[in-house]
């Protein structure tokens, strides 16, 4: 078998060329390649100095996360680097695409980097339940300042070139050639002599006691539960209060310790089935149409978001409301939200005004009459939906795919409202659109392919993690949470209150509980479809009336000041309310249950069952394709903690 890293030696320096496709991960042939590579060239007397680059769109993008579950292989990544850090001739790492996790430690472990202008270097080991486990916890504060190692460590997201010229995380910028440049830049270092390994120069700076506590407090509150924040903030720690050696030691020990537990395993997972979503067979080799003009119907908080998202992406959008006045309302909330972009630094001046030169909002239907996809995001009631489906059928292409943002209601019906329900979709968005990752896609009976097919390239075109769902109330992600929803009402039936199983659910690793979210989404949309459906509801069927009896009274979560919460003075944070619980007890006494305390174990399992009870449901009926799916859509459309890999993770499903 031919070595992913090859070697070749021109005029005294050498080029070391990683080339492992698709992200020229540290695989064990690629280890084994670059020491190689460097023993050939410390027996080579010629060789004075070398660059090490990577092949293909990236630099190396870390570990082989494949091989994690497996037993390691020697050569280990740290004997590599050490060998790297300890090679006759300085090293130069020529950095471009992404340098992450191992990827970043390898060029760490070089004498000198420089980096391509667009490249992001970071070390992203914490998301996946890990720490470095390669010096980069001891050898980046030697470079960069402990408040930078930091951030970078325990946040885990990778920084822009540019950043990491200013934080002294590389030595130079390329502008042209980066392979040239970054071999200039060792022909200087032969006349300037080899730099000192980065684990041997002093910490940047060794920050006191109080430092550790005050950070440890804050990535502990941040973590929720998470164990590799904390842990890289201990190697961090270790890095300037041991020896060297000894830090490093350390630092491996504890990436061996964190790469068996659960946590890791979960968020492996995880990072594998966010790629992986299931897509139906029918669409694989059909072209998705255009999607160069894209419009929105309804300028709302949903609306707006999915213009913005659109915009962001590149697309051209026209977005229609009823008036002008309305029209003028949803433009300026597209452009406050471009503006918030612009202002935390996700957007260049330059970009900003191309995205607003992209964008219109009308007061009429006939302005969407070039668009190759309409997405209506207006208020959630099939009357007003079929409305709006007709008007569409009206002014738009023939061939041009028409798309609902609707959480609940049935697309099929929809599409039958229109004259060739092959172009319908359901495009179901989430709150912040432009923000959110996930995009439930929901097939209906007639969809085409070629339908099926734009609506997963638009997810691709918007960086959305695409889930298929089938038709059916609420799809998977709704459905799952009404499930558990009305578990958790029962369980305040039987003995525990909101903010017990709120709590519950923060210390599994929510943001925030299940009654927090009511109050803050509001409590009268869901009231009113409990309302429409009360006369289809079985009669033996379970029914908890606690809700009904808040919405009775108007309390409608923080908008009213009251819901499951109060909220005295317009506070965001809701206080237990006496009068909430007095309903509750009433309930408790009327249905004949003599109340019980829960521990939040017991409440937990408790939803837990029930959400999985309900998944179970929807993969028989094909609802969802698999299993994962279903992670992956609770995971990043409603709170279900990342570490803890989703309801059918903690079920014991793997992939
Ligand atoms: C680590 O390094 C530990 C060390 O500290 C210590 C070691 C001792 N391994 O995301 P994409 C696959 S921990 C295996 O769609 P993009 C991915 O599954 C590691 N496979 O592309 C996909 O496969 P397929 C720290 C990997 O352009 C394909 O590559 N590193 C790995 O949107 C394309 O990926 C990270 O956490 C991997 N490490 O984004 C980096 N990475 O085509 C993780 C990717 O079969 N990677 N694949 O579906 C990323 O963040 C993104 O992939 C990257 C490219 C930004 C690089």
């Amino acid at each position: 078998m031919t070595s992913p890293v090859s070697i070749s030696v021109d005029g005294g320096v050498a080029t070391v060329l990683i080339d492992n496709p698709p992200v020229n991960a540290t695989s064990q042939a690629v280890r084994q390649g670059i020491l190689d590579a460097i023993r050939e060239i410390d027996a080579n007397d010629t060789v004075q100095a070398a660059v090490l680059a990577c092949a293909g769109r990236t630099f190396v993008a870390g570990a082989d996360i494949r091989e994690f579950g497996k037993p390691p292989e020697e050569p280990h990544l740290p004997d590599v680097l050490q060998a790297v850090e300890t090679a006759r001739v300085p090293v130069v790492a020529a950095i471009h695409g992404s340098a992450l996790g191992g990827g970043l430690e390898l060029a760490l472990a070089c004498h000198a980097r420089i980096a391509d202008g667009k490249a992001k270097l970071g070390l992203p080991e914490v998301t996946l339940g890990l720490v470095p486990g390669a010096g980069g916890t001891v050898r980046l504060p030697r470079l960069v300042a402990m408040e930078n190692a930091m951030e970078m460590v325990t946040g885990g997201k990778p920084v822009s070139a540019g950043r990491a010229l200013e934080i002294g995380l590389v030595d130079r910028i390329s502008n042209n050639d980066l392979v040239s440049e970054a071999r200039a830049y060792a022909e200087e270092l032969i006349q300037s002599g080899k730099p000192e390994p980065t684990s041997a120069r002093t910490p940047r700076d060794r920050p006191d006691a109080s430092f550790w506590t005050e950070k440890e407090k804050r990535i502990a509150a941040k973590a929720r539960g998470q164990q590799s924040p904390v842990e890289a903030l201990h190697a961090l720690r270790d890095s300037v209060t041991l020896p060297v050696a000894d830090a490093l030691t350390a630092e491996r020990a504890r990436f061996l310790r964190l790469r068996d537990t659960e946590q890791a395993a979960a968020l492996r997972y995880m990072f594998f089935a966010e790629r992986n979503t299931g897509r139906p067979a029918e669409i694989e080799n059909v072209e998705p149409l255009g999607l160069g003009v894209a419009g929105v119907v309804g300028g709302g908080t949903m609306g707006a978001g999915i213009a913005a998202a659109m915009l962001l992406a590149g697309m051209t959008v026209v977005l229609t409301e009823r008036d002008a006045a309305a029209a003028e309302t949803a433009r300026e909330r597209v452009a406050g939200i471009l503006d918030g972009s612009r202002k935390r630094g996700l957007l260049s001046d330059a970009a900003w005004k191309d995205a607003l030169s992209r964008f219109s909002a009308q007061d009429n239907y006939n302005a969407l009459s070039a668009a190759d996809l309409v997405i209506e995001a207006v208020f959630e009631d099939m009357g007003v939906k079929r409305e709006v489906f007709t008007e569409l059928d009206r002014v738009c292409r023939a061939d041009a795919i028409l798309a609902s943002n609707t959480s609940y209601l049935d697309v099929n019906e929809l599409a039958n409202a229109t004259k060739d329900p092959s172009r319908v979709v359901g495009l179901h968005f989430f709150s912040p659109a432009h923000i959110m990752k996930l995009l439930e896609i929901v097939r209906t009976d007639a969809a085409a392919p070629a339908t099926l097919a734009t609506a997963f390239a638009l997810a691709k075109k918007l960086r959305k993690i695409p889930v298929l769902a089938g038709v059916c109330d609420g799809f998977i992600g709704n459905r799952i949470m009404a499930a558990y929803r009305r578990e958790c009402d029962f369980i305040l039936e039987e003995g525990a209150l909101p903010q017990d199983v709120d709590a519950a659910m923060r210390d599994y690793g929510f943001a925030m509980g299940i009654y927090a979210v009511q109050d803050m989404a509001g409590l009268d949309i869901a009231w009113a479809m409990r309302k429409r459906r009360a006369a289809t509801r079985p009669a033996d069927e379970r029914y908890s009336r606690i809700a009904d009896r808040l919405c009775e009274l108007g309390r409608f979560g923080r908008k009213t000041a009251a819901g499951w919460y109060a909220y005295a003075d317009g506070a965001k944070a809701g206080q237990p309310d006496p009068a909430v619980e007095k309903i509750i007890l009433e309930e408790s006494a009327r249905l004949g249950f003599t109340r019980k305390p829960f521990t939040a174990e017991e409440i937990m399992e408790r939803i837990l069952a029930s959400m999985q009870a309900e998944a179970r449901a929807v993969l028989d009926e094909g609802i969802a394709l698999k299993p994962s799916d279903i992670d992956v859509a609770m995971v990043h459309g409603y709170g279900f903690p990342r570490f803890r890999g989703g309801p059918m993770f903690a079920a014991g499903y793997r992939d």
